[in-house]
């Protein structure tokens, strides 16, 4: 069996980075992946994941994307690649009634008071001056909210993950990939994991798996989590002339239900075409039974519901679409913790469709919690208690 410090199960944006983390602390750890991450089969593909700092999902959250901006500025600088685009982020509503975004309401008067609690800089702007600043969205009665934040933007997922490995291996870090991870056991004092390729012996082990948590661990997790597939597609652009160099990323709340929402990224250098998505919750699926497949159907009532007269230049063309996987928890926030009976598992997964912009962070928390058994940034929102009652 190979034996390290500590094991790191699962290497998309959460295991790649508290990999990178530990490696980067001198520990002795292995990182173990069912594919070879960077990969499509998980949650962390498709090439943009929005990034803002003044979270409307909560205000516990800000620490983590704070120190994620850092950590990929400061990895861009060691390696060259580009991982954090800062073109804007902006987040719009209708201007009457509430709106509510990742299951939680007033979205945008959150994420306005979250950035005047940090000091975020941003902009508070009403529909008639979004429609002058960004004329690539159509539509607007000028009466909507907006919040306008310009440090944010868009990360890279397949880069950042692949920079995080890159850095962990050379500081150290062994990276198996192909693996299956079978069981993990806590006996005396440490973890044994069995997998399609032997034992692996830790003092201490993060589990990162994603929609391959619950059936790894069982209960509670089985109970708690819920694997929900998700569809992104990419529309030609007949003209790209509306896209100005500081068009933003953005997520619009259209209508005066939860589903009336999509979010989407300016095109790509290079490329006629717009990526933009909108999310579900009403379906489950599993990591091994999810359709892959997008289907022509699904490009076509995106199209209608939520593009269709709302992004200029942007045809029913697709020139590109995927599907990808969230993971998602009762209250739709995250699980940081250490296993209810395995004390020596620290939990690092199920972000609810909304992780990867604080993934470098939270690498960084499980570091310090593997490594001194606390994290400079409070855990206790993300622990597993809070669903105890229920
Ligand atoms: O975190 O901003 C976000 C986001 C939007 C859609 C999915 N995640």
């Amino acid at each position: 069996s190979e034996r390290a410090d500590f094991l790191v199960i699962g290497l998309g944006a959460m295991g790649s980075a508290a990999l990178y983390q530990l490696a980067k602390r001198g520990a002795s750890v292995i990182g173990l992946d069912r594919f070879a991450p960077p990969h499509t089969m998980g949650s962390s593909h498709g090439e943009t994941r929005i990034t803002r700092q003044a979270i409307g999902e909560g205000r516990d959250y800000v620490p983590f994307v704070l120190e994620s901006h850092r950590i990929w500025r400061e990895l861009e600088a060691e390696t060259g690649d580009s991982l954090l685009v800062a073109c804007g982020a902006l987040v719009m509503a209708p201007g009457r009634g509430t709106n509510s975004h990742h299951g939680k309401p007033d979205f945008v008067r959150n994420s306005i008071a979250a950035a005047c609690d940090f000091d975020i800089p941003h902009e508070v702007l009403d529909g008639r001056e979004v429609a002058r600043r960004f004329p690539q969205f159509l539509g607007l009665d000028g009466g909507e909210i907006a919040y306008y934040e310009p440090g944010g933007g868009y990360v890279r997922p397949e880069a950042c993950i692949g920079a995080q490995l890159k850095r962990a291996a050379e500081l150290g870090a062994a990276i198996r990939t192909g693996i299956e991870v079978r069981s993990i056991v806590q006996d005396g004092d440490g973890v044994r994991v069995e997998t399609s390729a032997g034992s692996f012996l830790a003092g201490q082990a993060v589990v990162s798996a994603g929609a391959w948590t619950a059936p790894l661990l069982g209960t509670p997790f089985d109970r708690l989590l819920g694997v929900k597939r998700q569809t992104l597609h990419w529309y030609a652009l007949d003209e790209t002339g509306a896209y100005g160099p500081d068009a933003p990323v953005y997520i619009w709340m259209h209508g005066t239900t939860d589903t009336d929402y999509f979010y989407g990224f300016p095109p790509q250098a290079g490329e006629a075409s717009v990526k933009v998505a909108t999310e579900q919750y009403a379906d489950e699926t599993t990591a091994d039974a999810v359709d892959r497949a997008v289907h022509p159907g699904e490009s076509a009532e995106m199209y209608r519901r939520h593009i269709a007269g709302r992004l200029a230049g942007a045809s029913p063309r697709v020139v590109r679409a995927a599907a990808c996987l969230y993971t998602v928890t009762p209250d739709r926030g995250f699980i940081i913790d250490r296993h209810p009976d395995r004390s020596r598992v620290l939990v690092v997964s199920a972000c609810s469709g909304h992780g990867f912009k604080h993934s470098a962070g939270i690498g960084a928390a499980a570091a310090e919690v593997m490594t001194e058994g606390r994290s400079r940034i409070d855990l206790r929102p993300f622990a597993l208690d809070r669903f105890a009652a229920g």
